[in-house]
């Protein structure tokens, strides 16, 4: 159904644009040629409505740059843009008013992972494809959304618990010496549900001593206050595990503040910070003076696949259901080199 409606709208805009060609040539439409090349663009650009899901950190004003870039007049495309305010209602509200503005294809970026069921089948009633981004939705029918663009959380997670084992393990620190908190992101989040379960696993099953797990929402302040408090709560934390970069930050302020030292050699007492994004330039110098131990990468880069999957749908194509972004881990030490997951081989890139 989606595609029919797909390939009407092509066949309207190259119409459109043939008449009003035709028109300039013959001089018979009268008016101005400029003022009718312009509103032959203005009807072909491709209207699509955004619901971003806030603007929390820097990877996600890097992921907002990246769609406003690609979504340009130039580019074919005009873009309605809605910024939830990490609210699932405000997002529920965008998604019905770009419905009713008849865009074409709605993006939806969204907080958390259930709740979805109701709105997205009045997008698919509408018949408008719903490009998912970023964080997952967990919805009962998969054919609600056309397909998703973003990072394996769950692996992101597992890459930075096996860069700790491996690191560890090559110091000689035993796991039960692994006294770790976990700042976990916003609380059912794809990226918090799948980086808190590869750091729990992991802990499971090396023996870690996984002392809490506590909400930082993703945001540096959160992240300071969270981890100032942990660190009156328990006096043996030797690593924390940030969700986020910006958690990261405010972490290592709560640290320094408590008189201690972020860093990366536990037997003389420092505290080893494990984090991701790897987006914020404050976070990668961070690694590069050693407190930040290691960063699993998340690629905020997404306007262009979503477009692509734009241009897939317009020619009458079937986009993957699924995509991921390629993503590094980074760290200053080259103690671990490579590190191995299921049998794939994921190489550090060491920063300096
Ligand atoms: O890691 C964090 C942001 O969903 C991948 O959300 C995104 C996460 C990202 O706030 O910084």
């Amino acid at each position: 159904m989606t595609t029919c409606k797909t390939q009407e709208r092509f066949t309207v805009r190259i119409i459109l644009f043939l008449l009003v060609l035709l028109c300039i040539v013959t001089g018979g439409c009268g008016g101005k040629a400029s003022d009718q090349e312009e509103t032959a663009e203005e009807d072909s650009r491709i209207k699509v409505g955004f619901s971003q899901l806030g603007a929390e950190s820097d990877w996600r004003s890097a992921n907002t740059a990246s769609m406003k870039e690609t979504f340009t007049p130039a580019n074919g495309y005009e873009l309605i843009f809605e910024d939830g305010q990490q609210k699932q209602a405000n997002q529920i509200k965008a998604i019905r008013t770009f419905i009713q503005r008849e865009v074409e294809y709605i993006v939806l970026a969204p907080v958390t992972e259930t709740g979805w069921d109701t709105v997205l089948q009045e997008a698919k009633d509408a018949r408008i494809p719903v490009i998912i981004m970023d964080r997952k939705v967990d919805v009962q029918d998969d054919s609600l959304f056309t397909c998703r663009v973003g990072s394996d959380f769950e692996l992101e997670g597992r890459k930075a618990a096996e860069w700790l084992r491996s690191y560890t393990e090559a110091k000689g620190i035993g796991p039960e010496d692994l006294h770790i908190v976990n700042i976990q992101g916003t609380i059912g989040a794809s990226a918090q549900i799948g980086r808190t379960k590869g750091l729990a696993d992991a802990a499971k099953q090396n023996g870690w001593d996984l002392l809490a797990e506590v909400t930082g929402d993703f945001t540096q302040a959160k992240g300071r206050e969270v981890m100032a408090s942990l660190l009156r709560q328990y006096e043996n934390i030797n690593v924390v595990y940030c969700e986020n970069d910006n958690e990261a930050l405010g972490a290592i302020e709560a640290i320094e503040a408590a008189g201690k030292t972020p860093g990366l050699d536990l037997t003389a007492g420092e505290i080893m910070i494990i984090s991701f994004d790897g987006v914020n330039e404050a976070a990668l110098d961070c690694v590069r003076q050693g407190k930040i131990a290691c960063i699993a990468q998340c690629n905020p880069e997404q306007g262009a696949l979503v477009s692509d999957i734009i241009h897939t749908l317009e020619q009458g194509g079937t986009p993957e259901k699924i995509s991921y972004t390629e993503e590094e881990i980074f760290a200053v030490d080259d103690t671990v080199k490579e590190i191995e997951i299921m049998g794939t081989v994921y190489p550090v890139t060491i920063l300096d």
